[in-house]
């Protein structure tokens, strides 16, 4: 079977569909690229001592790993030149990064988490890279935070980066979702997963169980019913995995299906959830919905939330269809 390399599929998919405009389709190869590099840093690890504490704090108050800040500054460089782009949005940063004077602009906007589940990169476990495009509103030529808060259903694309036993790409614009491998002798992006597709049912859940006792009542009946097993009301054994990696959790339940849930917790009574709605919810949602998988907040789907700040959390339960219903109907 001829390999398609990620240029070919989306010259073929903007050939096939015309869903994909020439600009998005440069913008995704010029983030599939500084994926990459990314890739090529965490591979690295302490050969490149890359390992460790940055010694500095994000807007989070979260401490950054080196790699933190690494794939930060790859994803910031390797997008001010593109011309695509009218401004950028980091977890890492507080305030959207725009384009420099010197550079093109363009229609699209740029939002990530340059290096998700870093608290796992000292101990090599799989970490990844999450981000998303939205347009922006027409007419500003320097897109201020008001113009990154739109709700999930305006993403014309999404997709991570998964720095694991393999190196892999998953994107979605809209037209499903694709999955690359990295080919790390031509380093190209190698189509492998074609339309994938979330599993309907399943029978493993994830979540932080230590959190149990600050859950609210909903996800304390269905973690019950979840660990009653075939006892219990669901009639079936379920399995359990928490990697601490938002992406490879979401990667797995892709490949055979699942449920993933960071609830609300009674610890920070102000605040919806843990996860952030705009780099980590939105594109895995986006992602989640067009494999026919399901992504709520417990009470609405996550691709309808309004939001009121770039940094914004939410609680997300995503995955497998019966199971998500499941969970949310309980918050009714
Ligand atoms: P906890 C990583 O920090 C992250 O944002 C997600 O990738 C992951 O699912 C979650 O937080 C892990 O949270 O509380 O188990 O460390």
């Amino acid at each position: 079977m001829s390999r398609i390399s990620l240029s070919r599929f989306l010259i073929e998919e903007q050939r096939q569909h015309g869903a994909l405009p020439p600009d998005l389709r440069l913008l995704i190869e010029t983030v599939a690229r500084a994926c990459k590099a990314i890739a090529h840093s965490v591979n690295k690890g302490a050969l490149a001592g890359v390992l460790g504490d940055a010694g500095t704090g994000n807007v989070q108050g979260e401490a950054q790993k080196k790699l933190d800040v690494i794939a930060n500054d790859i994803l910031l460089e390797a997008n001010e030149w593109g011309g695509n782009l009218g401004a950028m949005a980091s977890e890492e940063m507080e305030l959207p990064h725009s384009i420099p004077d010197h550079m093109p602009r363009g229609r699209y906007l740029l939002l990530f988490d340059p290096l998700d589940g870093s608290s796992n990169i000292d101990v090599n476990i799989s970490v990844g890279t999450i981000f998303s495009v939205l347009e922006a509103p027409e007419g500003n030529e320097q897109p201020t935070e008001q113009d990154f808060l739109q709700p999930g259903s305006r993403q014309v694309a999404a997709g991570y980066a998964l720095y694991g036993p393999q190196n892999m790409l998953v994107l979605t614009f809209g037209q499903g979702v694709y999955g690359f491998t990295l080919d790390r002798e031509l380093g190209s992006w190698v189509l492998t997963n074609s339309r994938m597709q979330v599993p309907e049912t399943t029978k493993e859940f994830s979540i932080n169980m230590s959190n149990q006792r600050h859950w609210e009542a909903p996800v304390q009946r269905y973690i019950g019913e979840l660990l009653a097993g075939q006892e219990g009301p669901l009639g079936k054994d379920y399995n359990m995995r928490w990697v601490a990696s938002m992406v490879a959790e979401v990667h797995r339940i892709l490949v055979r299906g699942g449920v993933f849930m960071y609830p609300k917790d009674a610890r920070d009574p102000g605040k919806p959830g843990k996860l952030r709605l705009m780099y980590e919810g939105n594109p895995m949602a986006f992602i989640i919905e067009q494999a026919g998988g399901v992504a709520t907040n417990g009470h609405q789907r996550i691709l309808d939330i309004q939001p009121n700040g770039l940094h914004e959390r939410v609680a997300v339960f995503l995955g497998s269809r019966e199971e998500v219903e499941r969970v949310t109907a309980y918050h009714a």
